[in-house]
């Protein structure tokens, strides 16, 4: 891996991915997404870890999709490249993604945000979607996710004018689930992964899937997946784990089984 670190165990089941272009301010090449897509994947597939941190460094999370290697594309070039591919292998991971945002996290660095299931923000963050000011528009779900995060109006302000806001704005809007001073943020995203990963990660799995759901289907179909993962969570022994622990009043421990 060249333009991303990974440490598999930065904390207990909980692996942290850092994009690591500092000089271009995480701009999202092919290579780097490439990368980033390998990692998931794999991580996705490996039973010690239950949560993933993404994260850039303090002064971005990532600026965009890398505008110099784009500028001269035709539409046939992007056709043929394909980069949505593994933008949409991403987007498949089943495990719990948390972005750990400071600084800049615009345009497709927006989008991988957006794309993680929480934004924990540092308070210098600035979130946008500003490819109108370069005569395009969002190309990696910014229109969806970023209207249905924070309703019509402020996401048309946004893309339409290409404005960033502020992690203060971001988190009034519902964007970023907390705001925390810039030396603390990752270590913030760190607790709130570890909570996670203390859970039964196929109630993880299953209730990342339905809260998922709810936005691409009505709520008919949201409620029927909701109790067949329901269901299904009576199949697994963290089930029973869990309620004999209550029941026992002692801590549950989860075994992904
Ligand atoms: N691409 C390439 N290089 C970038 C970059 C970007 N998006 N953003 C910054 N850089 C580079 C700058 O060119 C500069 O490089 P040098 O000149 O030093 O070589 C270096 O990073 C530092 O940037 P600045 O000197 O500009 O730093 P400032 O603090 O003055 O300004 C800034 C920071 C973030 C406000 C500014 O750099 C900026 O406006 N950056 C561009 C932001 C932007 O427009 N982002 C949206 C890009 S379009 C797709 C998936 C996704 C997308 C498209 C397709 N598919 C799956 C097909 C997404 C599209 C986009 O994101």
């Amino acid at each position: 891996m060249e333009l991303i670190k990974v440490t598999d165990h930065y904390a207990p089941a909980v692996a942290l991915i850092e994009l690591n272009r500092p000089k271009e301010l995480n701009a999202l090449n092919p290579q780097l997404m490439g990368e980033l897509r390998d990692s998931l994947v794999r991580l996705d597939k490996d039973d010690t870890v239950r949560a993933i941190i993404i994260t850039g460094n303090e002064r971005a999370f990532a600026a965009g999709a890398d505008i110099k290697q784009m500028a001269d594309k035709s539409a046939i070039d992007m056709l043929v490249l394909d980069q949505f591919s593994t933008w949409d292998q991403i987007r498949k991971v089943k495990k719990p993604i948390i972005a750990a945002v400071s600084g800049f996290a615009l345009g497709g660095g927006c989008e991988l945000a957006m794309m993680c299931d929480m934004i924990v923000a540092s308070e210098t963050a600035q979130f946008g979607q500003p490819e109108i000011k370069i005569g395009t528009i969002p190309g990696a779900g910014g229109t969806q996710r970023l209207t249905r995060a924070v309703g019509k109006a402020k996401a048309m302000e946004l893309i339409l004018t290409g404005r960033f806001i502020s992690a203060q704005e971001a988190h009034f809007y519902g964007l970023a689930i907390k705001v925390v001073p810039v030396e603390m943020y990752l270590q913030e995203a760190v607790t709130l992964a570890k909570e996670i990963a203390a859970m039964s990660p196929i109630a993880v799995q299953l209730a990342k899937e339905a809260v998922n759901r709810s936005f691409e289907t009505h709520l008919d179909e949201g409620l029927t997946l909701e109790r067949k993962n329901f269901y299904l969570t009576f199949a697994s022994q963290d089930q029973k784990e869990g309620m004999a622990a209550f029941v026992e009043k002692r801590k549950p421990e989860f075994k992904g089984k």
